[in-house]
């Protein structure tokens, strides 16, 4: 079989799964949020990780239904976690382009909301650079509508893209995340830490939340609440694990 085949047989077939990864606010040292990542659970092939199959998919234009299954799942795991565990927990989900081009994102995500009880304010979506360099007059009412239904948006893999600056007058964006490629060598890479600063210092100065993404070590958790970024995320803190073991994450103390 092709992957292509495959992939649209492990859809109906259920071998998709979705793992969480926990956000932690160095204000609070306690879980604030989780980004859902989802994973192909292929029989007798282990995890396939999203890098390999999300091209295909968009490919083939599996990324709609898949898309829609990874926002379902994540929001209706977040509202039981919300009414059991944490009040206040946010989920963060990807949103690739040619999700955030399908004029029937928004419906989607509102019934999404409604069925599962999740407030809209729970809901971030993390979208990319790239994104925001194609076709303007589709993106800014796409913009608009996710706005008034109250999600807010995260720009993922900040500085990596080759958007200009302005986009972030131009387009409500409430998150800068850091790209791990710069939070990898810091401390000892002074290039590293002059842009980490410097990202860190633009979010604040237009009133947007910055996270560090790829977080790994003491040092970097140090440098970054120095810095004044309080939202992080990375195998310092958890890998991206299932959802039951997610919940064992609720008790520990950070
Ligand atoms: O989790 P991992 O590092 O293997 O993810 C690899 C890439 O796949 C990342 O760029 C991540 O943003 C992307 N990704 C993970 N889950 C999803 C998803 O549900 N939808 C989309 N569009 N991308 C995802
Ligand atoms: O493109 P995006 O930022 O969505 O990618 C998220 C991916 O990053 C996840 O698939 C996850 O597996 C990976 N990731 C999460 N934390 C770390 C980390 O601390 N270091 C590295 N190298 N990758 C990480
Ligand atoms: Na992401
Ligand atoms: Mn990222």
């Amino acid at each position: 079989y092709s992957l292509e085949t495959n992939l649209r047989r492990a859809l109906a077939e259920q071998e998709f799964r979705v793992y969480y990864q926990p956000k932690l606010c160095l204000n609070h040292s306690s879980i604030v949020g989780a980004e859902a990542l989802l994973r192909w659970q292929m029989p007798g092939l282990g995890l396939i990780s999203p890098a390999e199959f999300i091209p295909i998919a968009e490919e083939i234009g599996l990324i709609l239904p898949l898309g829609r299954w990874v926002l379902e799942q994540a929001c209706q795991q977040t509202q039981r976690w919300r009414e059991q565990h944490h009040a206040d927990l946010v989920i963060s989900v990807n949103i690739s382009p040619k999700q955030f081009q399908d004029t029937g994102l928004c419906k989607f995500i509102q019934r999404t909301l409604q069925q599962t009880g999740l407030p809209a304010h729970a809901l971030q979506l993390e979208i990319t650079e790239g994104l925001l360099m194609t076709d303007l007059d589709t993106l800014l009412p796409m913009f608009e509508s996710l706005r008034q239904l109250g999600v807010s948006i995260s720009l993922d893999d900040f500085g990596t893209g080759f958007s200009s600056l302005s986009y972030l007058q131009r387009f409500p964006i409430d998150n800068l995340k850091i790209d791990r490629s710069f939070i990898h060598d810091i401390p000892h890479n002074p290039d590293s830490v002059a842009l980490a600063r410097a990202i860190i210092a633009m979010g604040q100065a237009l009133q947007m939340s910055v996270t560090a993404e790829g977080v790994e070590n003491r040092e970097q958790v140090q440098f970054l609440a120095e810095s004044g970024c309080q939202e992080l995320q990375g195998y310092y803190f958890s890998p991206p694990v299932p959802a039951s073991e997610f919940e064992t994450l609720f008790q520990r103390n950070w």
